[in-house]
């Protein structure tokens, strides 16, 4: 039997497991120096249903079997009729508030969610090669110009849609713009907020990944204006952010360092997840890199030291890996490269933490 408990960093080390169909077996991500808790979620019900307790319970038994906690949700994803205001979408935040009370109840502490229309995260290679004979995700700025979005389906989004459903979705949000979907979101958090606040959950909304708007669809959470103006009108700290440094640092303008010292003060980040990004090009082409900062584009001692020295204590996870040392895993997250991710943050912690 496992006895778990935090090896003696402030922060609490995560890793994302896709439940049990997940290829990599939870002993190997407990035998990850630090590890402390998965983030998961249940992938057996339809976006926007109410999940099963069962379900829940389950993948806990199992993540507590192997030594691990499961104190992270990500995501309870975001119905489209919750993001454009559809006819139903009273309904669907009725049975979100249903999904953070059965997550609340069986221990968790933290809810990643995005609220991006339509489409999660977008790329234009998954399989990008690297000199060093690894590769990785990237994103091309004019391979970008080329992709129809019609058709368009990549690997871990939450939902996916036929090509009807995709058209009618791309038609609705022609007619929303950036201010309505804020509303929106607004409208959203101003319910599910008081039940985080009663239930002891706190809301962490993922950034845009990239940060900014993508086929005309408005984006709302790409930068530091955006979140500013987010926390002003949902103030409980419940309303707070995944600080997602590749996500935000694709977007140039960002000032991570200055971001993640500013909303670490505020008790606002509850989940970081840190990996780093290089530039390709002058334009807004990008390559997913390992996470040592000399690698890409992202000072991530910085960024941390930043955190630390801001108060924050929460859940972080090494977000994208490479495939490195062969590995041919799911784009993003093979075991190798994010376990060197997860070792190269827990020493940026334990040094900055050093009192
Ligand atoms: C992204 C997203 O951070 C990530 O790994 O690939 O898929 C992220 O999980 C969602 O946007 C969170 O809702
Ligand atoms: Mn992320």
């Amino acid at each position: 039997m496992y006895i778990i408990i935090n090896g003696g960093i402030d922060m609490k080390l995560t890793f994302r497991w896709y439940g049990k169909s997940d290829s990599i077996p939870l002993d190997y991500i407990r035998q990850i120096p630090n590890m402390y808790s998965v983030v998961t979620a249940c992938y057996d019900v339809k976006v926007g249903e109410v999940w099963k307790k069962e379900s829940l319970e389950e993948l806990k038994r199992i993540a507590k079997k192997h030594g691990l906690t499961m104190e992270v949700i990500e995501s309870i994803p975001v119905h489209e009729e919750i993001k454009y205001a559809g006819p139903n979408r009273d309904k669907y935040i009725e049975n979100y508030i249903q999904n953070i009370k059965l997550c609340s109840e069986v221990g968790v502490k933290c809810v990643c969610y995005n609220f991006m229309p339509v489409f999660d995260w977008l790329r234009t290679s998954l399989h990008h090669q690297n000199k060093d004979g690894s590769n990785s995700l990237s994103y091309s700025y004019e391979d970008f110009k080329k992709i129809d979005p019609n058709n368009l389906h990549l690997p871990g989004w939450d939902e996916s849609y036929s090509k009807e459903e995709l058209k009618g979705l791309l038609d609705i949000y022609k007619n929303i713009s950036h201010e309505e979907l804020f509303s929106n979101l607004v409208y959203f958090l101003k319910r599910i907020i008081p039940v985080c606040e009663k239930y002891d959950v706190n809301m962490a909304i993922h950034p845009d990944d990239p940060p900014w708007d993508i086929f005309n669809l408005p984006r709302i959470v790409s930068t530091e204006e955006d979140l500013d103006k987010l926390f002003k009108a949902v103030p409980s700290t419940r309303n707070g952010l995944t600080f997602c440094t590749g996500s935000l640092g694709a977007g140039r303008k960002n000032d991570l360092v200055k971001m993640g010292a500013k909303y670490s003060k505020q008790g606002r980040i509850h989940f970081a997840h840190l990996r780093n990004v290089l530039y390709t090009d002058e334009k807004d082409s990008f390559c997913e890199v390992g996470h040592f900062s000399k690698d890409g584009s992202l000072d991530m001692a910085k960024i941390v030291k930043a955190l630390v020295d801001n108060g924050f204590d929460g859940y972080v996870r090494p977000d994208h890996g490479r495939n490195i040392f062969g590995e041919n895993g799911k784009p993003g997250y093979g075991l190798y490269d994010r376990a060197l991710g997860a070792a190269y943050i827990n020493g940026l912690f334990e040094m900055a933490e050093l009192k």
